[in-house]
C-alpha cells in the first residue's frame, strides 16, 4: 500500500510503502448508480445532505451560460460553482436530470449519504486500505490500476480530463462528465473505474500521517478527524492540475459535502 513515486503528492501522505495484511471481504465491482440510488430513496424516503442544504457544488462548464454568471464560485477553485437546486437527481442544477444517466455514478451525494445507503443495503464502505487493495488489481505497486502508462498504445483506459484544465476539454477518452459506471475494461479483480470517472468515499477519516505508525492489520484510519478519504480521483482530473487518479493518490472532503464528481462503492464482509 502507498507510493513513493516521483508523480506523487508526499504531503498528501501517500507514502511510506508499507505491507497491509487484511482480512477477506467482499467490493463493488461498480460504483453506485443513479438507478440503485433511486432504488435506495424511493424504499427509505432519504433526503440527502444537498437536498437539505438546498445546494451543490457543479463544475461551471456544465451550467447554462445564465446560471454559471449567477453562481458563486469557490475562492481556490473557481471552476466550482455553488448551484442552488442540485442534487443527484438535479446533477448538472435545476431544470437538468439524471434520467438519462441511470447507469451512471450517482454524485451530489456526501459521505453521510452514503452510509445511508450502505445501512438500507446491508453493505458498508470499505476501508481505505481495502479500496487501495481492490483498486491495485493484484499488480504490485503500479501506477495505475492496468500498469504504468496512463494511455499504452495511445489508448485512454479511465475518465479524466483532456485538454487545458478547467476551460476546454476534448473528451478524448469519450466522456466530458461521468461514464456508465461500466466503461473501460475492468481490472484484474474486476473493478471498474478504480481511476477517475468519481471519486469514491472510504469509510476511514484522514489523516496525512496516521497511517505512518498505524496498524498494519486491517487499518480502519484514525479513530476522529474532520475529512473523510475519498480515493480514485474523477472525470475533472488532468495531469496538469491534479494526477490524482493514480491508485495511491488520496483526498478527503467533509463528510456532509457533496459535488458533482463524487460517489461511492460499496463492501461487506
Ligand atoms: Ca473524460
Ligand atoms: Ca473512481
Ligand atoms: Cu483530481
Amino acid at each position: 500500500m502507498g507510493t513513493d513515486d516521483a508523480e506523487g503528492f508526499p504531503a498528501d501522505g501517500e507514502g511510506p510503502v508499507r505491507q497491509i495484511e487484511l482480512s477477506p471481504f467482499r467490493i463493488d465491482p461498480t460504483t453506485v448508480t443513479n438507478a440503485q440510488f433511486a432504488t435506495f430513496v424511493k424504499a427509505t424516503g432519504h433526503v440527502t445532505d444537498a437536498e437539505r442544504f438546498g445546494f451543490s457544488f457543479v463544475f461551471d462548464g456544465f451550467l447554462p451560460p445564465q446560471l454559471a454568471r449567477q453562481a458563486q464560485r469557490v475562492q481556490a477553485a473557481p471552476w466550482w460553482a455553488v448551484v442552488p437546486g442540485t442534487d443527484w437527481r438535479h446533477p448538472h442544477g435545476p431544470g437538468s436530470d439524471a434520467g438519462a444517466l441511470q447507469n451512471h455514478p450517482v454524485v451530489h451525494v456526501s459521505w453521510h449519504d452514503a452510509q445511508a445507503y450502505c445501512d438500507w443495503s446491508g453493505t458498508r464502505l470499505p476501508t481505505e486500505a481495502e479500496w487501495e487493495y481492490a483498486a491495485r488489481g493484484g499488480l504490485e505497486q503500479a501506477r495505475y490500476p492496468w500498469g504504468d502508462e496512463l494511455t499504452p498504445g495511445g489508448r485512454h483506459l479511465c475518465n479524466i480530463w483532456q485538454g487545458d484544465f478547467p476551460t476546454r476539454n476534448t473528451a478524448a477518452d469519450g466522456h466530458l462528465g461521468t461514464a456508465p459506471v461500466k466503461a473501460y475494461r475492468p481490472n484484474g479483480y474486476g473493478l471498474y473505474n478504480v481511476a477517475g470517472n468519481v471519486w469514491e468515499w472510504c469509510a476511514d477519516w484522514f489523516s496525512v500521517d496516521f497511517h505512518v505508525t498505524g496498524p498494519r492489520l486491517d487499518p480502519t484510519g484514525p479513530a476522529e478527524g474532520t475529512s473523510r478519504v475519498m480515493r480514485g480521483g474523477s472525470h475533472m482530473c488532468h495531469e496538469s492540475y491534479c494526477n490524482r487518479y493514480r491508485i495511491a493518490a488520496r483526498s478527503a472532503n467533509t463528510p456532509d459535502s457533496s459535488a458533482g464528481n463524487i460517489g461511492f462503492r460499496v463492501a461487506a464482509g
